[in-house]
């Protein structure tokens, strides 16, 4: 049983959306610009209730951004590039294109259904040629300026169906596809060079001040500075030496053995040195195996083996043993390490497994740190054991050993970052083609930038063998060189879709240029992005490539802006019975079922009531129906209130209605109302608290009778406020309503109610008013009020005024909380 017409409610008022044009975008140069932008959707198919609790947050602080005078872009658009697409060409046979299409086509719909204030003229999709040309043009102004380039890499091999594979398609090791195992593979990739900016990007993570603090710690442990020293041991018997990276020099003189990544490159030339080559390569080849297939899963026991080469320690000579172990990464820092098993308890855990010696050589404090010598003791100190540095702190002795180095020419000073370079070659079709050509004779060549675009064929074959469908299309990869004409080959790779995503918020700005990716002027208008809301599992990503995008882009002069998004709300989980809302969980609940059951309002007030944006939101089916059952209420009480005509208040319910001391209360209330609301909204998005305080004024309302003609200005006040309020989180109803209150224009583009100090005034006491001594009339008024605004009030009053008719006031006697006698003469 429907409480109330939703659906017809919802069909006419979208109607009269469409028809008004009422989310255009509009020319108001003089009004403040907001920026209001939700992370675009890849186009699954459907939209799930994370979207919509996503894009309900975004609407609402849209709407409401619009209401307080500011002139609001509010794009949406598809991140439509990506694997999905690809699968279903392979497993369907049904094109990527065509099942792209389709799904935003649906999507549209479902959003459309939502009620979402966007202007869909500015919508942008990253998989048509007018979009990606731009990616293709930002890669060669890249490429120009040495930010992307080409280099050897391992990617994920399976060797059954021939193919790389993303990280995400490995599954425990294993081939997502055919259930074999992965192993690593060196292979070219276009890289573009983020580590250039690492420091930039760190520096400026502070100023985020409108982002969460989790995201900003995740950004600052992503990039993960360390400060330390590049230290130099010469290998025996060569003239090799070995580079490694340490964040603790003051241990140096505690070093008793270097440990060496198995993939390291120099093992090729070091090998052939040792006596026991044959053993160490065998443990190599089976600890590479075992990490190629067992990805993503924690890191198991430490295992090494001594290499049977030895280095030279730089300051005391000493001679060390070179083991391999597989605890060290090679693409960090130089990609071995000094073992300090003393004080690091990785170190020490391998020196106790293979034997090996440990040395003391920071000494606790006397006070604290006391140390139990089966463990390393990884805190502060002074430095014993260590020759000419004993004694001093351990910290001081930092620098004093690179100093040392450095006269020595062993070592130097050394920032090193945990970001890497970011890797985009997908061997895949669906994506953006990479606009490089090869040539025999002059080798890489940028596309021209006026032969851009370079499109993605449509007609190849998807067998899901082989690696991309690309690198059988003749058609696509043979051309000839821009160069030489001589005939050349095509990049057949396509770029990882995060590039797409990296720059779109600028799309948005000036979507239909076809001369540049988007004009300065649009771009100095709206970037920084004022409220970007989006899940946390963007936290890193997407969020560091967009920083990064915009500085790089700001750098080549197209954008003022260093930094993408001012402020950041990362919106909460959507949970049923305790975990996330997913597939594979099998615990979805469908937002198109929802919807026709309880409309679109309910649906969008539920997931904003319910939990504050950045939390998790436990779905509740009594929640829903509660939310549901407030606007039913509401339905009605408009709907009787209608029936009682009178004209509608002066501004849109901000109107000076007259009342009654009686009615005193209830006008506070709306006004507090209005107050707190626009505290909520300001402070944080508190949506659900604001909805919450609708909610009373709703229950406040319900005590008046419309049936006493002097209580109806103050309810027709306190209901058109109340719609108001309430359009950003239910705008169907609100609007549906409003005109049955006689208003005919659009709620959007009504001013946003102002809170009056004065209706808040709640504590009124009898103010006696006396002429010539004699009582005249009784005012309700604060206990506070001055004594000129006491006498303003009560020449205002009706009766006083007939009791002054030709008179002269002489004076007037005013005790403070009771009286107000008029002196008068005639
Ligand atoms: C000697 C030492 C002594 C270290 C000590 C620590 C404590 P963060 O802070 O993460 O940068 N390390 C360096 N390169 C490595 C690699 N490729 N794989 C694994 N470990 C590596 O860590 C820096 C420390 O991690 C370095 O400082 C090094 O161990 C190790 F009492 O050097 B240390
Ligand atoms: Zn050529």
């Amino acid at each position: 049983s429907s409480l109330y017409p939703f659906d017809e409610i919802e069909t006419a008022v979208q109607k009269r959306w469409k028809q008004e044009n009422a989310f255009a975008l509009r020319d108001q140069p003089s009004k403040k610009t907001f920026y209001c932008l939700e992370m675009f959707p890849y186009p699954s198919g459907r939209i799930h209730m994370g979207h919509v609790r996503n894009y309900s947050i975004g609407d609402a602080l849209a709407r409401y951004k619009r209401m307080r005078g500011f002139n609001v872009l509010h794009p949406m658009g598809w991140d439509s590039f990506g694997l999905p697409a690809e699968n279903a060409a392979i497993q369907r046979g049904i094109h990527p294109a065509v099942w792209t299409e389709q799904n935003i086509a649906h999507m549209k719909e479902q959003l459309s259904r939502l009620g979402l204030s966007y202007d869909w003229s500015r919508e942008v999709t990253t998989c048509l040629p007018e979009y990606y040309r731009w990616n293709q043009w930002f890669f060669l102004k890249f490429y120009e300026k040495g930010l992307a380039y080409k280099k050897e890499g391992l990617l994920n091999w399976c060797d059954s169906c021939l193919t790389v594979l993303a990280n995400e398609q490995v599954e425990e090791g294993l081939c997502w596809r055919c259930k074999s195992p992965v192993t690593l593979r060196p292979m070219e990739q276009w890289y573009l060079r983020i580590t250039d900016y690492a420091q930039e990007l760190l520096d400026a993570i502070p100023d985020l001040q409108g982002w969460p603090e989790k995201v900003r710690v995740m950004q600052e442990n992503w990039i993960g500075k360390s400060e330390g020293a590049e230290i130099r041991f010469s290998v025996e018997g060569s003239s090799l030496e070995l580079s490694v990276f340490t964040t603790r020099p003051d241990t140096l003189f505690g070093v008793t053995f270097v440990t060496i990544a198995p993939e390291h490159p120099l093992l090729e030339e070091l090998l052939p040195l040792s006596r026991q080559r044959e053993e160490t390569e065998s443990f190599i080849r089976k600890v590479l195996h075992k990490r190629a297939t067992e990805r993503n899963t924690e890191p198991g026991e430490k295992e090494g083996i001594d290499t049977g080469l030895r280095v030279i320690h730089p300051l005391t000579g000493d001679h060390l043993p070179l083991w391999i172990g597989n605890f060290v990464v090679a693409s960090y820092g130089t990609g071995v390490v000094m073992g300090v098993p003393a004080h690091d308890e990785r170190d020490h855990e391998f020196a106790r497994k293979y034997g090996l010696p440990i040395k003391e050589v920071i000494a606790p404090s006397v006070a604290h740190e006391p140390h139990a010598p089966e463990m390393a003791y990884t805190g502060p100190g002074r430095l014993i054991h260590s020759g000419a540095f004993n004694g001093l702190s351990n910290e001081l002795a930092k620098g004093k050993i690179i100093s040392e180095l450095e006269t020595r020419g062993k070592g130097v000073r050394k920032v090193t970052y945990r970001l890497r370079d970011w890797g985009i070659s997908r061997q895949r079709y669906w994506g953006t083609p990479i606009p490089i050509i090869y040539c025999e004779t002059c080798g890489t060549v940028p596309v021209p930038e006026s032969e851009l675009p370079v499109i993605l064929p449509r007609d190849v074959a998807f067998t899901g063998k082989g690696g991309s469908p690309l690198r059988d299309s003749e058609s696509f990869f043979r051309t000839t060189c821009p160069n030489c004409q001589a005939p050349a080959r095509r990049e057949t790779d396509t770029m990882d879709t995060f590039f797409d995503s990296s720059w779109y918020f600028l799309r948005f700005t000036d979507p239909s240029n076809t001369a540049e990716p988007f004009s300065k002027i649009a771009a100095r208008q709206w970037i920084p992005v004022d409220q970007y809301i989006g899940g946390v599992e963007h936290a890193i990503l997407h969020l560091l490539y967009s920083r990064f995008f915009t500085r790089a882009l700001k750098d080549l002069g197209f954008v003022d802006s260093p930094e993408p998004f001012r402020a950041l709300l990362t919106q909460g989980m959507v949970l049923k019975d305790g975990s996330k809302m997913s597939k594979s969980k099998g615990n979805v609940v469908d937002p198109d079922q929802l919807i026709e059951r309880y409309g679109a309002d309910t649906v969008r007030l539920f997931t904003l009531f319910s939990a504050p944006p950045d939390k998790d939101l436990a779905w509740d089916d009594k929640a829903v129906e509660g939310a549901y059952r407030f606007l039913g209420r509401l339905y009605q009480r408009v709907l009787e209130l209608s029936r009682f005509p009178s004209p509608p208040p002066s501004s849109g319910g901000t109107g000076k209605t007259p009342v009654s001391s009686a009615q005193k209360p209830l006008l506070a209330k709306i006004h507090e109302t209005i107050r707190d609301v626009t505290f909520d909204l300001e402070s944080n998005n508190q949506m659900n608290t604001a909805i919450a305080r609708l909610m009373e004024l709703l229950n406040a309302l319900g005590n008046g009778n419309p049936e006493k003609a002097e209580e109806l200005p103050l309810l027709r006040e306190g209901y058109t406020t109340l719609l108001l309020l309430l359009s950003p989180f239910a705008p169907h109803l609100s609007q549906h309503l409003y005109g049955l209150l006689g208003q005919e224009g659009l709620l959007l583009d009504q001013p946003w109610p102002e809170a009056r100090e004065e209706a808040m005034i709640r504590d009124e006491i009898p103010y006696v008013i006396q002429i010539n001594g004699k009582l005249r009339a009784t005012l309700m008024l604060p206990p506070d009020i001055d004594r000129s605004e006491l006498l303003k009030k009560a020449l205002e009053d009706e009766r006083i005024q007939r009791n002054l008719v030709d008179m002269k006031l002489q004076k007037e006697i005013y005790v403070p909380g009771k009286l107000l006698n008029l002196v008068v003469v005639p």
